[in-house]
C-alpha cells in the first residue's frame, strides 16, 4: 500500500516529516497542499483530515495528522534499526523526546504561527520587539538543554531534533541563534546531514525570504 505525504516545503512541520522520511529512506508520494492558497480547506481535504493542517499522512487506509505524531509513527513502524535511537524505548529517554516534541508543539512553533499572523492578518512589519524577546527566550531554554546533552534530547540524534530543527532553522533567518553558542552549533551539526539538506534545507531558507521580503515591503 503506498505511503502519501500531503505538504509543501514552507512548511516547517511539514519538512520535519519530509525530513524523517529521508533519513529512513522510504518511498513515498508526495502531495502538495499550500494553506496560503486555501488547498488545506478543500472538502476532500478537510474530509480525510478534518484539522486540516499540514503534514498529513496515509499510509495504506491509516491517516494520521500532526508532523509529531508521523515522525514517531514512521520510526516506530518503519525505523529499523534506527528505531532504537531516534525514539528510545527506555520509558525515561522515550519522556525525554516527547517532551522535547510538546515543547516544539506548544512553544516554539507557536511562535512562527505569531510571526505570520502578524504579518498577513495585521500587516506589521516582523519579528515585532515582543516577538524577539520571546524567540530569544526560547532559544535561551533550547541553549540550556544543549549544555545537558549533545543533542536535544540525549546525546544522540532523536525525533526532537527532527523536529525542532524545522522550526529553528526557519527563525534562523529571521532572527539569527548567533548569541546562543551551544544552538548555533547544534543548527550546525544538523545542516552536514544528507537529509536536512534535502528536505529542509531551500524550504528553510524560501520561508525566511518570504517572510522577510512581505516585512520589508510593509
Ligand atoms: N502541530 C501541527 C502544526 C501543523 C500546522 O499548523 N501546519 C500549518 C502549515 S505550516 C497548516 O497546515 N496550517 C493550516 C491550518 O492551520 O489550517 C504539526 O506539527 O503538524
Amino acid at each position: 500500500m503506498p505511503i502519501t505525504i500531503y505538504k509543501t516545503d514552507g512548511s516547517p512541520p511539514a519538512r520535519a516529516a519530509l525530513m524523517i522520511i529521508e533519513l529512513l529512506g522510504l518511498k513515498v508520494e508526495k502531495s502538495e497542499v499550500m494553506p496560503l492558497t486555501g488547498d488545506h480547506l478543500k472538502p476532500e481535504f478537510v474530509q480525510k483530515n478534518p484539522v486540516h493542517t499540514i503534514p498529513f499522512l496515509e499510509d495504506g487506509d491509516f491517516k494520521l495528522a500532526d508532523s509529531h505524531a508521523i515522525l514517531t509513527y514512521l520510526v516506530s513502524k518503519y525505523g529499523a534499526e534506527k528505531k532504537a535511537q531516534l525514539y528510545p524505548c527506555d520509558l525515561e529517554k522515550r519522556a525525554t523526546v516527547d517532551q522535547r516534541m510538546y515543547m516544539e508543539a506548544t512553544l516554539v512553533f507557536p511562535k512562527i504561527r505569531e510571526i505570520i499572523a502578524t504579518l498577513f492578518r495585521e500587516k506589521k512589519k516582523v519579528p515585532t520587539e515582543a516577538q524577539v524577546e520571546a524567540t530569544n527566550e526560547v532559544y535561551g531554554i533550547l541553549d540550556k538543554y544543549l549544555e545537558q546533552t549533545k543533542f536535544i534530547a540525549a546525546d544522540h540524534l532523536t525525533v526532537a531534533d527532527i523536529s525542532l530543527v524545522s522550526s529553528i532553522s526557519s527563525l534562523e533567518g529571521i532572527l539569527p541563534v548567533d548569541k546562543f553558542p551551544k544552538l548555533s552549533e547544534w543548527l550546525e551539526t544538523m545542516k552536514q546531514n544528507d537529509w536536512y539538506q534535502t528536505a529542509n534545507a531551500s524550504g528553510a531558507k524560501t520561508f525566511s525570504d518570504f517572510v522577510k521580503q512581505k516585512s520589508d515591503a510593509l
